[in-house]
């Protein structure tokens, strides 16, 4: 039987965060022998807000590093830049063609972004789901690897897809998010109510990739808990959940069971811990990333021949949607 399909991207559109790994890049990892592969970096995406050209460039290569540092293999796995391959804007245009503006509008991301930045809301932000729909949809996934707060966006994809199928005749597999219950929603450290996020303003909210080990530590000092004195996971303890939470998903334990272990000893022993076991599991990926940043002819290699691959299977899937829809393509 031919292997499922997987697909994912990641936007270089600022310092990956530990919420970034645990919701998303780390459980790809696990995927790459089971499954049929393609990881994106979204730059087309990231120019939905703006971006300086110069820092767009590096961090894009900096994030195929990190793809790799973090244990994806080229050989498995198609790791590319979604603007090398041309199939992802055509797709895109025909898609919103299949989709409402209501539909558009009323997406949680659209809603944060425009409040976020009013002075720029582009079309872009608000076609955004489009566009990442027709990156799943090109390569026929299965299955969608992604934070909790990407559902809505793959939600939206099934239902461009399921609607195309309907209209023009079976082309689009329908595809499904995939999320992992444990790094699914990592918290910001200063406000455990709202997610870590890489465009956070504050820095002491989120634990970047690129922290030295004692960032990690003071970061983690400083977070946000509570006066209950009590290492518990529970909805009113925001704060010391997300603490047990990311501890867990970096020991490969369960959050209740990181609870126990900590049961009867304070705060700062917990924070403490976190931090070792985050600024641990960190430091080998950083070394690796920063190796293969000095390797640009190696780095450009894996991504022009990961394009290609992609290139490969997104032409098939436009040229039907094309002969779907009735565009000429020569006798
Ligand atoms: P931005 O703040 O620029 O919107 P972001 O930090 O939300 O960025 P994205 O590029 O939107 O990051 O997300 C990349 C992947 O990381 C997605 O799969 C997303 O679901 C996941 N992700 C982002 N933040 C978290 C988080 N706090 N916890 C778990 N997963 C996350
Ligand atoms: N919107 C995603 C990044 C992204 C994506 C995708 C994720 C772009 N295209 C396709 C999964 C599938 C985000 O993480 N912000």
């Amino acid at each position: 039987m031919d292997k499922k399909v997987m697909y994912s991207a990641v936007q270089p559109s600022g310092n990956l965060t530990i919420g970034n790994y645990l919701g998303a890049i780390r459980n790809w990892v696990a995927m790459q022998d089971r499954f049929t592969c393609y990881y994106a970096i979204a730059d087309m995406h990231a120019i939905t807000v703006r971006q300086e050209p110069a820092d767009l460039r590096r961090r894009t290569l900096e994030l195929a590093a990190l793809y790799l540092a973090c244990g994806l293999d080229p050989q498995k796995c198609a790791l590319y830049v979604q603007s090398n391959v041309p199939a992802h804007a055509e797709l895109a245009w025909v898609l919103n063609t299949f989709t409402y503006v209501g539909e558009m509008e009323r997406m949680t991301q659209f809603k944060d972004k425009s409040a976020r930045h009013p002075e720029n809301i582009n079309m872009g932000l608000m076609d955004y789901p489009v566009l990442m729909a027709a990156d799943i949809l090109l390569y026929q996934a299965d299955y969608v690897p992604v934070g909790v707060d990407q559902r809505q966006h793959v939600e939206i994809t099934r239902d461009i897809a399921i609607r195309f199928n309907h209209r023009c005749g079976e082309t689009f597999r329908v595809p499904e998010a995939y999320i992992l219950k444990e790094g699914a929603k990592i918290m910001s450290l200063q406000d455990p109510l709202h997610k870590m996020s890489k465009s956070d303003e504050n820095p002491n909210a989120s634990v970047y990739l690129s922290d030295d080990r004692d960032t990690i530590l003071r970061k983690f000092r400083r977070a946000v808990t509570d006066s209950f004195n009590r290492v518990a996971v529970s909805e009113e303890q925001p704060g010391v959940t997300n603490l047990l939470n990311i501890y867990a998903a970096f020991r490969g334990c369960t959050a209740a069971e990181a609870a126990c272990a900590f049961e009867g000893r304070g705060y700062g022993d917990l924070k403490s811990a976190v931090g070792e076991t985050v600024a641990d599991a960190l430091a080998p990926v950083q070394a690796e990333q920063r190796r293969l940043l000095a390797d640009k002819a190696y780095l450009s290699g894996v991504l022009k021949e990961g394009a290609e691959r992609a290139a490969y299977t997104a032409r098939k899937t436009l040229s039907k949607v094309y002969r779907k829809i009735g565009f000429y393509r020569g006798e």
